[in-house]
Protein backbone atom coordinates (compact mmCIF):
# COMPACT_ATOMS: atom_id res chain seq x y z
CA UNK A 1 0.00 0.00 0.00
CA UNK A 2 1.38 2.89 -0.80
CA UNK A 3 -1.38 5.82 -0.46
CA UNK A 4 0.29 9.08 0.36
CA UNK A 5 3.34 8.33 -1.96
CA UNK A 6 0.69 8.08 -5.01
CA UNK A 7 -1.85 10.51 -3.50
CA UNK A 8 0.94 12.82 -3.04
CA UNK A 9 1.91 12.67 -7.14
CA UNK A 10 -2.03 14.29 -7.69
CA UNK A 11 -2.22 16.62 -4.53
CA UNK A 12 -0.72 19.61 -5.81
CA UNK A 13 -2.23 19.58 -9.52
CA UNK A 14 -5.35 22.10 -9.81
CA UNK A 15 -5.30 23.65 -6.06
CA UNK A 16 -5.75 27.00 -5.82
CA UNK A 17 -3.28 28.39 -3.35
CA UNK A 18 -5.34 31.00 -1.90
CA UNK A 19 -8.56 28.65 -1.06
CA UNK A 20 -6.54 25.73 -0.53
CA UNK A 21 -9.95 24.04 -2.74
CA UNK A 22 -9.46 22.65 -6.73
CA UNK A 23 -10.16 24.17 -9.85
CA UNK A 24 -10.33 20.69 -11.62
CA UNK A 25 -12.73 21.43 -14.52
CA UNK A 26 -13.17 18.97 -17.02
CA UNK A 27 -10.82 18.90 -20.02
CA UNK A 28 -9.02 22.03 -18.54
CA UNK A 29 -5.40 21.84 -18.26
CA UNK A 30 -5.50 20.65 -14.60
CA UNK A 31 -7.85 18.09 -15.37
CA UNK A 32 -6.04 17.02 -18.59
CA UNK A 33 -2.64 16.34 -16.34
CA UNK A 34 -4.62 14.14 -14.05
CA UNK A 35 -5.73 12.30 -17.14
CA UNK A 36 -1.88 11.85 -18.39
CA UNK A 37 -1.10 10.90 -15.14
CA UNK A 38 -4.34 8.46 -15.64
CA UNK A 39 -2.09 6.85 -18.55
CA UNK A 40 0.82 7.22 -17.10
CA UNK A 41 -0.39 4.98 -13.95
CA UNK A 42 -2.02 2.09 -16.64
CA UNK A 43 1.17 1.50 -18.30
CA UNK A 44 3.34 1.44 -14.90
CA UNK A 45 0.65 -1.61 -14.46
CA UNK A 46 0.71 -2.93 -18.25
CA UNK A 47 -2.53 -1.80 -18.23
CA UNK A 48 -4.15 -1.04 -22.07
CA UNK A 49 -5.54 2.43 -22.07
CA UNK A 50 -8.67 3.12 -24.01
CA UNK A 51 -11.19 5.86 -24.35
CA UNK A 52 -15.12 5.26 -25.72
CA UNK A 53 -15.32 8.84 -27.90
CA UNK A 54 -17.26 10.70 -24.91
CA UNK A 55 -14.17 11.75 -23.02
CA UNK A 56 -14.53 8.73 -20.51
CA UNK A 57 -10.65 6.91 -19.74
CA UNK A 58 -10.83 3.11 -19.11
CA UNK A 59 -7.77 0.47 -18.18
CA UNK A 60 -7.81 -2.98 -17.97
CA UNK A 61 -6.34 -5.50 -15.98
CA UNK A 62 -6.59 -9.22 -17.37
CA UNK A 63 -7.91 -10.65 -20.31
CA UNK A 64 -10.51 -9.15 -22.69
CA UNK A 65 -14.17 -10.82 -22.56
CA UNK A 66 -13.23 -12.15 -26.26
CA UNK A 67 -10.87 -14.09 -24.40
CA UNK A 68 -12.11 -15.44 -21.52
CA UNK A 69 -11.50 -18.99 -19.76
CA UNK A 70 -13.11 -21.81 -19.51
CA UNK A 71 -15.36 -21.98 -16.33
CA UNK A 72 -15.53 -17.85 -16.31
CA UNK A 73 -19.72 -18.06 -16.27
CA UNK A 74 -19.57 -16.68 -12.81
CA UNK A 75 -22.20 -14.89 -10.89
CA UNK A 76 -21.88 -10.91 -10.56
CA UNK A 77 -24.63 -9.65 -8.20
CA UNK A 78 -27.68 -10.60 -9.43
CA UNK A 79 -26.69 -10.57 -13.55
CA UNK A 80 -24.98 -13.57 -14.87
CA UNK A 81 -21.63 -12.08 -17.54
CA UNK A 82 -18.26 -12.81 -18.44
CA UNK A 83 -17.62 -9.08 -18.92
CA UNK A 84 -15.30 -6.97 -16.57
CA UNK A 85 -15.80 -5.20 -13.51
CA UNK A 86 -15.79 -1.75 -13.44
CA UNK A 87 -14.38 0.20 -11.02
CA UNK A 88 -12.92 3.89 -10.60
CA UNK A 89 -14.74 7.52 -10.17
CA UNK A 90 -13.90 11.33 -12.03
CA UNK A 91 -10.81 14.01 -11.60
CA UNK A 92 -12.98 16.83 -12.05
CA UNK A 93 -14.37 19.07 -8.76
CA UNK A 94 -16.46 21.79 -8.58
CA UNK A 95 -15.06 25.32 -8.03
CA UNK A 96 -12.76 25.36 -4.96
CA UNK A 97 -13.73 21.76 -4.50
CA UNK A 98 -12.29 19.26 -2.30
CA UNK A 99 -9.45 16.75 -2.76
CA UNK A 100 -11.06 13.69 -2.31
CA UNK A 101 -14.52 14.14 -4.10
CA UNK A 102 -13.45 12.01 -7.31
CA UNK A 103 -9.86 11.36 -7.45
CA UNK A 104 -10.13 9.11 -4.41
CA UNK A 105 -12.19 6.26 -6.20
CA UNK A 106 -9.42 6.08 -9.17
CA UNK A 107 -6.72 6.26 -7.22
CA UNK A 108 -7.71 3.51 -4.91
CA UNK A 109 -9.23 1.50 -7.75
CA UNK A 110 -5.16 1.42 -9.16
CA UNK A 111 -3.95 0.14 -5.66
CA UNK A 112 -6.62 -2.13 -5.58
CA UNK A 113 -5.36 -3.60 -8.22
CA UNK A 114 -1.66 -3.66 -6.70
CA UNK A 115 -2.99 -5.57 -3.70
CA UNK A 116 -4.56 -7.82 -5.82
CA UNK A 117 -1.52 -8.71 -7.81
CA UNK A 118 0.70 -8.18 -4.65
CA UNK A 119 -1.35 -11.82 -3.24
CA UNK A 120 -1.14 -13.34 -6.65
CA UNK A 121 -4.81 -13.15 -7.55
CA UNK A 122 -5.92 -13.38 -11.12
CA UNK A 123 -8.67 -12.31 -12.63
CA UNK A 124 -11.04 -14.41 -14.14
CA UNK A 125 -12.84 -10.89 -15.83
CA UNK A 126 -10.99 -8.16 -16.39
CA UNK A 127 -11.14 -5.02 -13.87
CA UNK A 128 -11.29 -2.18 -15.35
CA UNK A 129 -10.38 1.32 -13.91
CA UNK A 130 -12.57 4.37 -15.12
CA UNK A 131 -11.77 7.90 -15.04
CA UNK A 132 -15.45 9.43 -16.17
CA UNK A 133 -15.30 13.43 -17.61
CA UNK A 134 -17.60 16.18 -15.90
CA UNK A 135 -19.26 14.25 -13.09
CA UNK A 136 -19.56 17.79 -11.19
CA UNK A 137 -21.24 19.68 -14.06
CA UNK A 138 -18.85 22.76 -13.00
CA UNK A 139 -18.12 23.63 -16.47
CA UNK A 140 -20.93 22.38 -19.23
CA UNK A 141 -23.85 22.41 -16.24
CA UNK A 142 -24.70 18.79 -17.00
CA UNK A 143 -23.52 16.71 -14.10
CA UNK A 144 -21.99 12.84 -14.79
CA UNK A 145 -22.12 14.44 -18.49
CA UNK A 146 -19.69 11.42 -19.30
CA UNK A 147 -21.34 8.44 -18.04
CA UNK A 148 -24.84 10.03 -19.38
CA UNK A 149 -23.11 9.75 -22.75
CA UNK A 150 -21.83 5.99 -22.20
CA UNK A 151 -25.37 4.84 -21.18
CA UNK A 152 -27.72 6.97 -23.28
CA UNK A 153 -28.86 9.19 -20.98
CA UNK A 154 -28.26 12.62 -22.76
CA UNK A 155 -28.74 12.81 -26.56
CA UNK A 156 -24.79 13.64 -27.72
CA UNK A 157 -25.81 16.25 -30.22
CA UNK A 158 -27.65 18.06 -26.91
CA UNK A 159 -24.28 17.42 -25.18
CA UNK A 160 -22.00 18.63 -28.23
CA UNK A 161 -24.18 21.83 -27.54
CA UNK A 162 -23.32 22.89 -24.19
CA UNK A 163 -21.16 25.54 -23.67
CA UNK A 164 -19.04 27.08 -20.82
CA UNK A 165 -18.71 29.85 -19.28
CA UNK A 166 -16.69 30.98 -21.94
CA UNK A 167 -19.12 29.93 -24.73
CA UNK A 168 -16.54 26.75 -25.51
CA UNK A 169 -18.63 23.79 -26.78
CA UNK A 170 -18.71 20.64 -25.33
CA UNK A 171 -17.38 18.93 -28.63
CA UNK A 172 -14.60 21.67 -28.80
CA UNK A 173 -13.36 21.01 -25.61
CA UNK A 174 -13.41 16.79 -25.84
CA UNK A 175 -11.62 17.55 -29.75
CA UNK A 176 -14.65 15.69 -31.34
CA UNK A 177 -18.77 15.27 -31.25
CA UNK A 178 -19.15 12.49 -28.50
CA UNK A 179 -19.99 8.97 -29.77
CA UNK A 180 -23.14 9.03 -27.31
CA UNK A 181 -24.28 5.58 -26.25
CA UNK A 182 -22.19 2.09 -26.08
CA UNK A 183 -25.09 -0.56 -26.53
CA UNK A 184 -22.69 -3.19 -25.69
CA UNK A 185 -22.33 -1.78 -22.06
CA UNK A 186 -23.87 -4.78 -20.32
CA UNK A 187 -21.99 -7.08 -21.94
CA UNK A 188 -19.03 -5.09 -21.63
CA UNK A 189 -19.14 -5.20 -17.88
CA UNK A 190 -20.50 -7.39 -15.31
CA UNK A 191 -20.53 -4.65 -12.39
CA UNK A 192 -19.73 -1.04 -11.65
CA UNK A 193 -18.13 -0.78 -8.28
CA UNK A 194 -17.36 3.05 -7.28
CA UNK A 195 -15.37 4.07 -4.38
CA UNK A 196 -16.22 7.77 -3.06
CA UNK A 197 -14.87 9.91 0.12
CA UNK A 198 -18.79 10.43 2.18
CA UNK A 199 -20.11 13.65 1.82
CA UNK A 200 -21.94 13.55 4.97
CA UNK A 201 -21.22 12.38 8.70
CA UNK A 202 -23.10 8.83 8.97
CA UNK A 203 -19.99 6.60 8.64
CA UNK A 204 -18.40 9.19 11.84
CA UNK A 205 -21.68 8.35 13.81
CA UNK A 206 -21.41 4.61 12.44
CA UNK A 207 -17.29 4.29 14.11
CA UNK A 208 -16.64 2.45 10.40
CA UNK A 209 -13.98 3.61 7.85
CA UNK A 210 -15.91 2.35 5.10
CA UNK A 211 -19.61 1.82 4.43
CA UNK A 212 -22.08 0.95 1.90
CA UNK A 213 -24.71 3.04 -0.67
CA UNK A 214 -28.28 1.73 -0.47
CA UNK A 215 -29.55 4.51 -2.65
CA UNK A 216 -29.42 8.37 -4.47
CA UNK A 217 -32.03 11.07 -3.64
CA UNK A 218 -33.71 11.91 -6.96
CA UNK A 219 -32.35 15.03 -7.70
CA UNK A 220 -31.69 18.08 -10.20
CA UNK A 221 -30.92 21.29 -11.46
CA UNK A 222 -33.27 24.56 -12.77
CA UNK A 223 -32.32 27.79 -14.07
CA UNK A 224 -33.81 30.44 -12.86
CA UNK A 225 -33.49 33.55 -15.63
CA UNK A 226 -35.35 36.53 -13.90
CA UNK A 227 -35.72 39.80 -16.06
CA UNK A 228 -36.18 43.51 -15.40
CA UNK A 229 -35.05 46.56 -16.49
CA UNK A 230 -31.90 47.92 -15.94
CA UNK A 231 -32.06 51.15 -14.94
CA UNK A 232 -29.61 54.11 -12.85
CA UNK A 233 -29.34 53.79 -8.91
CA UNK A 234 -29.46 57.04 -8.22
CA UNK A 235 -32.35 58.17 -10.13
CA UNK A 236 -35.01 55.61 -10.83
CA UNK A 237 -37.76 56.19 -8.07
CA UNK A 238 -38.16 52.65 -5.79
CA UNK A 239 -41.72 52.45 -7.12
CA UNK A 240 -40.52 52.66 -11.25
CA UNK A 241 -38.32 49.84 -10.92
CA UNK A 242 -38.49 46.42 -11.94
CA UNK A 243 -35.33 44.89 -10.31
CA UNK A 244 -34.97 41.19 -10.95
CA UNK A 245 -32.68 41.27 -7.59
CA UNK A 246 -35.69 41.45 -5.72
CA UNK A 247 -37.41 38.19 -7.19
CA UNK A 248 -33.73 36.38 -6.56
CA UNK A 249 -34.03 37.12 -3.39
CA UNK A 250 -36.96 35.85 -2.81
CA UNK A 251 -36.17 32.54 -5.07
CA UNK A 252 -33.26 32.01 -2.26
CA UNK A 253 -35.89 32.35 0.61
CA UNK A 254 -38.56 30.41 -1.28
CA UNK A 255 -36.44 27.50 -2.16
CA UNK A 256 -34.89 27.27 1.58
CA UNK A 257 -38.13 27.31 3.05
CA UNK A 258 -40.17 24.82 1.21
CA UNK A 259 -37.31 22.23 1.28
CA UNK A 260 -37.36 22.83 5.29
CA UNK A 261 -40.97 22.06 5.13
CA UNK A 262 -40.57 18.77 3.49
CA UNK A 263 -37.27 17.41 4.83
CA UNK A 264 -35.83 17.98 1.51
CA UNK A 265 -32.96 19.96 0.08
CA UNK A 266 -32.83 23.20 -1.77
CA UNK A 267 -29.87 25.58 -2.69
CA UNK A 268 -29.48 28.64 -4.72
CA UNK A 269 -25.78 28.38 -5.27
CA UNK A 270 -24.92 30.19 -7.98
CA UNK A 271 -25.60 33.55 -9.56
CA UNK A 272 -24.76 35.68 -12.53
CA UNK A 273 -26.29 39.27 -12.44
CA UNK A 274 -26.45 41.63 -15.18
CA UNK A 275 -24.46 44.05 -16.02
CA UNK A 276 -23.33 43.64 -12.11
CA UNK A 277 -22.61 47.26 -11.67
CA UNK A 278 -23.00 48.78 -8.14
CA UNK A 279 -24.93 51.85 -9.60
CA UNK A 280 -27.03 50.12 -11.84
CA UNK A 281 -30.53 48.03 -11.19
CA UNK A 282 -29.97 44.88 -12.58
CA UNK A 283 -31.41 43.95 -15.85
CA UNK A 284 -31.05 40.24 -15.43
CA UNK A 285 -30.42 37.99 -12.61
CA UNK A 286 -29.76 34.30 -13.35
CA UNK A 287 -29.65 31.66 -10.77
CA UNK A 288 -29.67 27.63 -10.57
CA UNK A 289 -31.92 25.95 -7.86
CA UNK A 290 -30.16 22.45 -7.10
CA UNK A 291 -32.99 20.57 -5.47
CA UNK A 292 -33.23 17.15 -3.93
CA UNK A 293 -35.62 15.14 -1.84
CA UNK A 294 -35.82 10.99 -0.41
CA UNK A 295 -38.71 10.76 -2.87
CA UNK A 296 -39.61 12.10 -6.28
CA UNK A 297 -43.09 13.29 -5.38
CA UNK A 298 -41.91 15.68 -2.61
CA UNK A 299 -39.04 16.71 -4.99
CA UNK A 300 -41.62 17.49 -7.51
CA UNK A 301 -43.94 19.05 -5.45
CA UNK A 302 -41.04 21.20 -3.74
CA UNK A 303 -39.66 22.61 -7.12
CA UNK A 304 -43.17 23.07 -8.41
CA UNK A 305 -43.74 25.21 -4.94
CA UNK A 306 -40.93 27.43 -5.35
CA UNK A 307 -42.05 27.77 -9.45
CA UNK A 308 -45.50 29.31 -8.01
CA UNK A 309 -44.23 31.14 -5.41
CA UNK A 310 -41.28 33.03 -7.71
CA UNK A 311 -43.88 33.38 -10.31
CA UNK A 312 -46.10 35.39 -8.04
CA UNK A 313 -43.43 37.54 -6.71
CA UNK A 314 -42.08 38.48 -10.49
CA UNK A 315 -45.70 39.33 -10.98
CA UNK A 316 -45.34 41.92 -7.62
CA UNK A 317 -41.79 42.87 -9.31
CA UNK A 318 -42.50 43.81 -12.69
CA UNK A 319 -40.17 40.46 -13.71
CA UNK A 320 -40.44 38.19 -16.41
CA UNK A 321 -39.48 34.27 -15.44
CA UNK A 322 -38.25 31.62 -17.24
CA UNK A 323 -37.50 28.28 -15.60
CA UNK A 324 -35.78 25.86 -17.21
CA UNK A 325 -35.17 21.88 -16.06
CA UNK A 326 -30.96 21.53 -16.99
CA UNK A 327 -30.31 17.97 -15.42
CA UNK A 328 -32.40 15.48 -13.48
CA UNK A 329 -31.64 12.19 -12.24
CA UNK A 330 -34.37 9.47 -11.12
CA UNK A 331 -34.19 7.96 -7.69
CA UNK A 332 -31.20 5.22 -7.70
CA UNK A 333 -32.03 1.98 -5.57
CA UNK A 334 -28.58 0.17 -5.90
CA UNK A 335 -28.53 -3.82 -6.81
CA UNK A 336 -30.05 -4.50 -3.66
CA UNK A 337 -28.06 -8.64 -3.88
CA UNK A 338 -24.89 -6.80 -5.25
CA UNK A 339 -25.01 -4.30 -2.10
CA UNK A 340 -25.91 -6.32 0.72
CA UNK A 341 -23.38 -8.92 -0.28
CA UNK A 342 -20.64 -6.27 -0.24
CA UNK A 343 -22.01 -5.39 2.89
CA UNK A 344 -21.76 -8.47 4.99
CA UNK A 345 -18.02 -8.96 2.86
CA UNK A 346 -16.45 -6.22 4.09
CA UNK A 347 -19.08 -5.91 7.54
CA UNK A 348 -19.78 -2.33 6.54
CA UNK A 349 -22.58 -0.12 7.28
CA UNK A 350 -25.34 0.24 4.29
CA UNK A 351 -26.30 4.37 3.83
CA UNK A 352 -28.16 6.76 1.74
CA UNK A 353 -26.45 9.72 0.37
CA UNK A 354 -27.74 12.65 -1.19
CA UNK A 355 -25.63 13.23 -3.88
CA UNK A 356 -25.42 12.34 -7.23
CA UNK A 357 -22.87 10.02 -8.97
CA UNK A 358 -21.50 7.96 -12.04
CA UNK A 359 -22.82 4.86 -10.10
CA UNK A 360 -26.35 6.56 -10.13
CA UNK A 361 -26.53 6.62 -13.80
CA UNK A 362 -24.79 3.07 -14.66
CA UNK A 363 -27.04 1.48 -12.00
CA UNK A 364 -29.50 1.80 -14.46
CA UNK A 365 -27.69 -0.14 -16.79
CA UNK A 366 -25.30 -2.26 -14.36
CA UNK A 367 -25.46 -4.13 -11.30
CA UNK A 368 -23.75 -1.14 -9.26
CA UNK A 369 -22.33 -0.32 -5.57
CA UNK A 370 -20.89 1.88 -4.23
CA UNK A 371 -17.96 2.38 -1.04
CA UNK A 372 -18.20 5.20 0.72
CA UNK A 373 -14.85 6.24 3.01
CA UNK A 374 -15.16 8.09 6.46
CA UNK A 375 -14.50 11.66 6.15
CA UNK A 376 -13.96 13.41 9.48
CA UNK A 377 -15.50 16.85 9.02
CA UNK A 378 -18.76 15.74 7.03
CA UNK A 379 -17.90 18.50 4.66
CA UNK A 380 -17.46 18.02 0.76
CA UNK A 381 -17.67 20.75 -2.28
CA UNK A 382 -15.29 22.72 -0.28
CA UNK A 383 -11.34 22.59 0.61
CA UNK A 384 -12.55 21.12 4.08
CA UNK A 385 -13.05 17.80 2.95
CA UNK A 386 -10.83 15.01 4.12
CA UNK A 387 -10.24 11.68 4.45
CA UNK A 388 -7.24 9.98 7.18
CA UNK A 389 -4.46 8.49 5.12
CA UNK A 390 -5.73 5.22 7.22
CA UNK A 391 -8.94 5.24 6.16
CA UNK A 392 -8.36 5.70 2.21
CA UNK A 393 -5.79 2.18 3.07
CA UNK A 394 -8.96 0.72 4.94
CA UNK A 395 -11.01 1.44 1.42
CA UNK A 396 -8.69 0.61 -0.66
CA UNK A 397 -8.53 -2.89 0.98
CA UNK A 398 -12.26 -3.13 0.95
CA UNK A 399 -12.33 -2.21 -2.52
CA UNK A 400 -9.71 -5.02 -3.46
CA UNK A 401 -11.90 -7.63 -1.54
CA UNK A 402 -14.68 -6.57 -3.57
CA UNK A 403 -12.60 -6.62 -6.67
CA UNK A 404 -11.62 -10.11 -5.44
CA UNK A 405 -14.93 -11.07 -4.76
CA UNK A 406 -16.55 -10.08 -8.41
CA UNK A 407 -13.44 -10.72 -10.36
CA UNK A 408 -11.64 -12.97 -9.10
CA UNK A 409 -13.62 -16.29 -8.99
O1 LIG B 1 -23.53 17.28 -7.03
C1 LIG B 1 -23.45 16.11 -6.67
O2 LIG B 1 -24.32 15.53 -6.06
C2 LIG B 1 -22.22 15.32 -6.93
O3 LIG B 1 -21.28 15.50 -5.96
N1 LIG B 1 -21.74 15.41 -8.22
MN1 LIG C 1 -19.09 16.11 -6.08
MN1 LIG D 1 -17.89 12.75 -6.86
Amino acid sequence: MRFRELWDEIAPVGRDAGSGGYLRYALTAPELRLREWFRAQADLRGMPVSEDGNGNLFARWGDPPGDARDGDAGRVGAAAGTGAVLTGSHFDSVPHGGAYDGPLGVVSAFLAVDELRATGADPVRPVVVAAFVEEEGARFGVPCLGSRLLTGEIDPDRAAGLRDAAGVGFAEALGARPAGADPALADRFAAFVELHVEQGRALVDAGAPVGVASAIWPHGRWRFELRGEGNHAGTTRMADRRDPMLTYAFTVLAANKEARLRGAHATVGRVAVEPNATNAVPSRVTCWLDARAAAPETLRELVEAVHAKVAERARRDGTELTVTPESATPLVAFDAGLTGRLAELLAAPVLPTGAGHDAGVLAARLPTAMLFVRNPTGVSHSPAESATDDDCAAGVVALARVLEELACR
